[in-house]
């Protein structure tokens, strides 16, 4: 066990999750928080991959209705599926029977239920559409658009009755599954409208606790485990400064990417290591203090150029941080550089393997 010390801060985060007082587990949130922190007890941390189940590198399911969805990119490598498997949601606000990467929602629910029978665990992230411009969610060009949606401004109506009830009926149509649901991630870059320049910590706050009053309050959801996930390379301040609150808030994570600069493979795998240790390290700190799980909610080198990327780099990054899982993106089938856990093939596979097979690195056993 390599962080005894958090025996008891799981304790103590699940009596502050049910308001002080010690109750038995009686949520599927509340048993998920508490699978999680045993997993981080034992100094495990769980491996994830973005759409794992529904394509992979130059392949993808089709047919999805009699699939039984047994293909898997890091199982052909590793010979397990992983651990977690992430989706993402945007789309279901315009009510479209696909994502904003062609899967369908049909499809996103059967392999999540389908990964959760298999014992694993669910993440969901959100890229809405900016529903003042019709653009994407990377459309920046107006700071109006938090503000629009929140009380008094004249998207609120959309926000309330059309985007956070389809989200909603989606979320209850998982019929009980407990699931890490990440909304307006990464908000201290200015990339997506929800972004720092874009609005207001104060606006932010609002929006985020909208959508957490939305859908714990008003559809009752008790399934949703909520990760604030911002931007990493930040201080422990700015990381801070747009925190919705404790009462709104699971799982602190971070995504954190190692991108190739002209100076090689090599030092950017020195800038990331360093830039993510340094966020663990205070993202430890808060999770300890706020009684919060932690986690590195995306990462990944894309294309994976190293060859030696999972254990010399990933690897000794993280693994002195309680991190409850960690998750790669994901591996697109249509665009043949994106992508970000190798396939079988890939050179950069045996060193996958080799990670995968780590004492303290966790994918799913069949
Ligand atoms: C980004 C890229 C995009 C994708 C989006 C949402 O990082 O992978 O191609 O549309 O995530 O999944």
């Amino acid at each position: 066990m390599r962080h005894p010390w958090l025996a008891t801060a799981a304790l103590v985060s699940l009596a502050a999750c049910s308001g002080g007082q010690q109750k038995p587990l009686e949520t599927p949130k509340d048993q998920q928080v508490h699978r999680l922190f045993s997993h981080v007890e034992k100094g495990e941390i769980l491996y994830g991959h973005q759409d794992d189940l529904c394509y992979g590198h130059a392949w993808k399911v089709e047919g999805w209705g009699t699939d039984s969805l047994t293909r898997s990119d890091v199982k052909a490598v590793a010979g397990k599926y992983p651990a977690v498997l992430g989706f993402d949601l945007g789309g279901i606000e315009m009510g479209d029977k696909a994502n904003l990467d062609s899967v369908d929602f049909g499809l996103i629910r059967k392999a999540a239920l389908l990964h959760a029978e298999r014992g694993g665990i669910v993440t969901f992230s959100w890229h809405p559409r900016n529903p003042l411009t019709g653009g994407d969610a990377w459309d920046v060009s107006s700071d109006k658009v938090v503000e629009a949606l929140l009380e008094g401004g004249e998207l609120h109506d959309l926000l309330m009755d059309v985007w956070l009830k389809r989200l909603g009926d989606f979320l209850e149509s998982l019929e009980g599954l407990p699931v890490i649901f990440r909304p307006w991630h990464e908000n201290l870059g200015s990339w997506f409208w929800w972004g720092g320049r874009l609005c207001t910590a104060e606006q932010y706050q609002h929006l985020y606790r909208t959508t957490w009053t939305y859908l714990v309050k008003a559809r009752g959801l008790t399934n949703l485990l909520w990760c604030y996930s911002p931007n990493g390379d930040v201080s422990p301040e700015e990381y801070m400064s747009r925190y919705p609150g404790d009462e709104f808030v699971d799982i602190l994570g971070v995504d954190s990417y190692e991108y190739v600069g002209a100076d090689g493979v090599e030092e950017a795998g020195v800038r990331f290591s360093e830039g993510l240790k340094r966020s663990l390290t205070f993202l430890n700190v808060l999770a300890t203090d706020h009684h919060k799980l932690m986690c590195l909610s995306e990462t990944g080198m894309e294309g994976l150029p190293d060859p030696v990327w999972w254990t010399k780099v990933l690897y000794p990054a993280v693994k002195d941080f309680p991190i409850a899982y960690l998750l790669t993106w994901r591996n697109a089938h249509d665009k043949p550089g994106h992508f970000y856990a190798p396939w079988a093939g890939f050179e950069n596979a045996p060193d996958f393997q080799a990670f995968s097979a780590l004492d303290d690195i966790v994918l799913l056993d069949d």
